[in-house]
């Protein structure tokens, strides 16, 4: 480097580059730095995209608060708002980063440097990924600077072709802003050049979408027939109050409610498919897809909740699993005494623990589940593998994309939500919700026919009392029971005078436990109190 470019690059007084190319440049270079990364990931695991493993470790180190909120708000779009967001605050650093840039290329040349550091540092965090998996940030962080630098000297370089007046020149440089209204040889170069970068990134994000998506999930969901020895019970008649206002007894799959930190669904194919049980075991099992099909099969109702439903939430819902007998592989196992914790592991690195107490009572209905309503299990909904445990909430017992299973204890192991301030054990709380009225919702005074659902799972519901503007509580009636691990309808005679009113509802499960209206939040536990409804009679 001579002198004179020396100067250039620290002098205040030397040429500014326009905003818009300087921009432009920070914002291509990035953009070219994610698409690298993305596509390298897409060759050695799809989860080490930058991207990706940014938005992931954003949701792991996202305070419960947030979670909650996001989860609330944004309901199951709440990973897309994360996603559009980061985005957003990417091209706002990169923008940055080439405004900063407009005399010298160091500043951009650090913060898009700083980038890389972040996609790092994210593949780092994340538990599942080797370390080759670092290949793919490291890409990145290369690509954004070269780009960038590129990009910057080519835009310093455009005006220079344009021959500046003679009173601009100042020792033979410029010195006033680079003049790029002139519409030189090199302006055109600049504009043609970063276009072309940019279309060449779009087209390596694709590319690297397409190679990472090539694991066909769907193709081998479809090979796979379950024929359960033994089919669950049809849905009595009587069992169904949906034509009062309450879901269909059965969820279908499309509509099973959706709960799970995966930024992006993981993909594994049911032949790729191997869990081992290990730990605390007297002999250690790897089993395959093919040994589970090969077991005998059954197929149980149950209804799955989350522990994060609010007091009246929707993130309830009944299917028919598929699945082998949990206990029985344990059994065959061996749980040496002592270990009172199943320590489980997704493939996306989640981790869970149930205790082991409530898989092997000899009723437990623990299973290895394989499918849901006939049909192998949906991707977002565990594929191959994932476990079901009725009577405890999904972040203990529901494991989706099930890889690992460890016998431990609960003295020496945290999973993934307990880390996170939320309980080590997770029954279901007895439960119930009205469905209908509606929050606000206007009907028509006098006779009106109230519905809802209540839920104890294992323990099962005996009844469901309703009461209008703190009255006398009125028993509802009950839907026919399925089985003690799924909710049960209820409706209940109104006779309502116009205005305004309130209507609460209490379940009683077998074991005569009533709901109290003692509120709580969802965290650590789950929530507990009386759903109330507020609406309106209209004479
Ligand atoms: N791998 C993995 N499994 C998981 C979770 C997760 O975040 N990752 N969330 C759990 C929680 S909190 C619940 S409530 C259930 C939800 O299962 P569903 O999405 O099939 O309804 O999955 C459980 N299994
Ligand atoms: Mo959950």
């Amino acid at each position: 480097m001579n002198a004179t470019t020396r100067r250039q690059r620290t002098d205040p007084g030397a040429p500014r580059l326009p905003l818009w190319a300087a921009a432009a440049a920070g914002v291509v270079a990035v953009g070219a730095a994610l698409a690298a990364g993305h596509l390298v990931a897409a060759l050695i695991d799809p989860f080490a995209s930058p991207f990706l493993a940014v938005g992931n470790t954003a949701i792991d180190l996202t305070p419960h608060p947030v979670k909650d909120f996001a989860i609330r708000v944004f309901g199951e779009d709440d990973k897309l708002v994360l996603l559009a967001g980061m985005a957003f605050v990417i091209a706002g650093a990169a923008v940055v980063a080439g405004l900063l840039s407009r005399r010298s290329a160091l500043p951009g040349t650090v913060l898009a440097a700083a980038l890389g550091a972040v996609g790092i540092a994210a593949v780092l965090a994340r538990p599942t990924l080797g370390a080759t998996a670092m290949l793919a940030p490291a890409t990145s962080l290369v690509v954004g600077v070269v780009v960038f630098r590129w990009l910057h000297r080519l835009a310093r370089r455009a005006p220079a072709d344009a021959t500046p007046a003679l009173e601009d020149t100042v020792d033979g440089r410029v010195r006033r802003p680079l003049d790029w209204s002139v519409p030189g040889l090199g302006r055109r170069r600049f504009l043609i050049t970063s276009t072309a970068v940019a279309a060449a990134a779009g087209a390596t994000a694709a590319a690297g979408q397409f190679i990472g998506g090539r694991v066909d999930v769907e193709a081998s969901r479809r090979a796979i027939r379950l024929t359960p020895g033994e089919v669950a019970p049809p849905i009595p008649e009587g069992a169904n109050f949906a034509g009062s206002g309450t879901p269909p007894f059965i969820t279908p799959n499309a509509d099973f409610y959706r709960v799970d930190t995966a930024l992006t669904v993981p993909r594994m194919r049911a032949q790729d498919w191997r869990m081992r049980v290990h730990g605390m075991v007297d002999r250690e099992l790897v089993l395959t897809y093919d040994d589970l099909v090969n077991r005998p099969l059954v197929e149980r109702t149950i209804s799955l909740c989350c522990v994060s439903n609010e007091v009246g939430g929707p993130y309830i819902s009944t299917t028919d699993f598929i699945g082998v007998s949990l206990r029985d592989i344990l059994v065959e196992a061996g749980v040496r005494p002592g270990s009172d914790q199943l320590a489980t592991r997704s493939v996306d690195g989640w981790t869970c623990g149930t205790p082991v107490e409530d898989i092997m009572k000899p009723d437990s209905g623990a299973l290895l589940a394989i499918g849901m309503n006939g049909e192998p299990l949906p991707a977002e909904h565990g594929f191959p593998v994932r476990m079901v445990v009725p009577g405890l909430y999904g972040f203990v017992s529901a494991t989706k994309w099930l890889v690992d299973a460890e016998l431990t204890t609960f003295a020496d192991f945290d999973a993934y939500w307990v880390k996170r301030d939320w309980a080590r054990r997770a029954p279901i709380k007895t439960m119930s919700r009205v469905d209908r009225p509606k929050a606000f919702e206007q009907v028509p005074a006098g006779k009106f026919t109230a519905a809802g659902v209540a839920w104890a799972q294992h323990r099962g519901i005996d009844g469901v009392e309703v009461r209008v503007d703190g009255g006398p509580w009125q028993a509802a009636t009950l839907s026919r029971e399925v089985n003690v691990d799924t909710w049960r309808m209820w409706r209940a005679e109104l006779d309502l005078p116009a205005g305004s009113h309130t209507l609460e509802v209490r379940a009683t499960d077998r074991t005569g436990h009533t709901q109290t209206s003692e509120r709580a939040e969802p965290i650590p536990d789950g929530a507990a109190g009386w759903h109330t409804i507020v609406f309106t009679a209209r004479p």
